[in-house]
């Protein structure tokens, strides 16, 4: 591909499909839709201020979250892409108790579902700091012939085909993988598309940046604040905007860990394994880093119970997850006094 002729994510994931003379077409058109639903999200975004879907709409989500006006019309929009599109027969948001079946268009019925958290960090809106979207698509493992059902979107993120995120910051970036590297394309708004910026990327093996809410210090275990102090000792620069898409954006392009570890409040971690942390741990894989829960198991080989699950998340530069990992091993081998 020249270096120099604009690609539009269009050009580009169709390109990609021709590298599969097995590809039947859909997870292009899924992609494709999940574009054209950014781009609807991001014209909202973008002027939420002047319109009256600021501020919280007096309803709670499927996990209790306040839901912002934003969230639900984020939410309504993807639905809608991706239920006219016939790409997918079942959807699961963050939004939703219960995953959506979709029926199938024209009676083809298609073989993926998609999960997706509509806008990520909405806390952030009313305040115009970045917000994301986060989506991971799965194969279907029920039967064809039948609706999906909850297995569909209970997989664990090994078994994930594609995964990406959308950042509506000063510039609306939407970065994806199908498993074959990770591509950033950044949205045109002169010509309305989303166009070839970052092609390629790889993870930094260690950076300067440590990314966790320093506020809940002292509500983390003790191995976990030890590791936050080493990070301190290293003088490493504490950046975290509690919005997820975003802390762990800056750690994918310039080196770094983001930690969300178990507190008592969260004692299973806060973080949606579903729709967050494993859309997310395949980016971040696939860019050659590393995610681990705070218990150090891969993120995405754990087995997923719930829509809804909570994981607690180490994410980042290779160097800096397997030397927390280790960091955390030799603490915890330590006798048990001064826990
Ligand atoms: P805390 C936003 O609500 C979110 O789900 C993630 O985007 C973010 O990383 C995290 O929660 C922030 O949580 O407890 O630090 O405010």
């Amino acid at each position: 591909m020249s270096n120099n002729r604009t690609v539009t994510l269009d050009e580009f994931i169709i390109r990609r499909q021709k590298d599969f003379s097995f590809a039947s077409g859909e997870l292009t058109g899924l992609l494709r839709d999940i574009g054209v639903a950014a781009k609807i999200v991001n014209r909202e975004v973008n002027k939420a201020g002047l319109l009256n879907i600021l501020g919280v709409a007096d309803k709670s989500n499927a996990t209790g979250d306040e839901v912002q006006k934003l969230d639900l019309y984020a939410n309504q929009k993807l639905i809608d892409c991706l239920k006219n599109s016939g790409e997918c027969c079942g959807i699961a948001s963050e939004e939703n108790e219960d995953f959506i079946p979709i029926n199938s268009v024209a009676d083809k019925s298609s073989k993926y579902v998609v999960v997706f958290d509509p806008l990520d960090g909405s806390s952030n809106i009313d305040v115009n700091v970045s917000v994301g979207t986060i989506f991971g698509i799965y194969r279907r493992v029920s039967d064809a012939n039948s609706p999906c059902n909850l297995d569909d979107f209970l997989q664990k993120g090994t078994k994930l085909v594609a995964a990406g995120y959308v950042l509506y910051g000063t510039s609306t970036l939407l970065v994806y993988t199908t498993g074959r590297g990770v591509n950033g394309f950044t949205l045109d708004p002169t010509i309305g598309e989303f166009c070839l910026s970052h092609q390629d990327i790889q993870i930094p093996e260690r950076g300067n940046y440590y990314s966790v809410n320093q506020g809940y210090y002292l509500k983390f275990d003790v191995e976990m604040r030890r590791y936050i102090d080493y990070c301190s000792d290293m003088n490493y620069r504490l950046r975290y905007i509690g919005s997820m898409v975003s802390d762990i954006h800056r750690i994918l392009f310039q080196g770094g860990i983001f930690l969300y570890p178990n507190t008592r409040k969260y004692p299973q971690g806060k973080l949606r394994l579903v729709y967050e942390c494993n859309p997310l741990s395949f980016i971040v894989e696939q860019a050659g880093g590393r995610s681990i829960s705070s218990q150090l198991e891969r993120i995405m080989d754990l087995d997923v119970k719930h829509l809804h699950q909570r994981a607690t998340i180490a994410i980042g530069s290779p160097a800096m997850v397997d030397e927390m990992k280790a960091f955390v091993e030799r603490y915890s081998a330590l006798p048990t006094f001064g826990k």
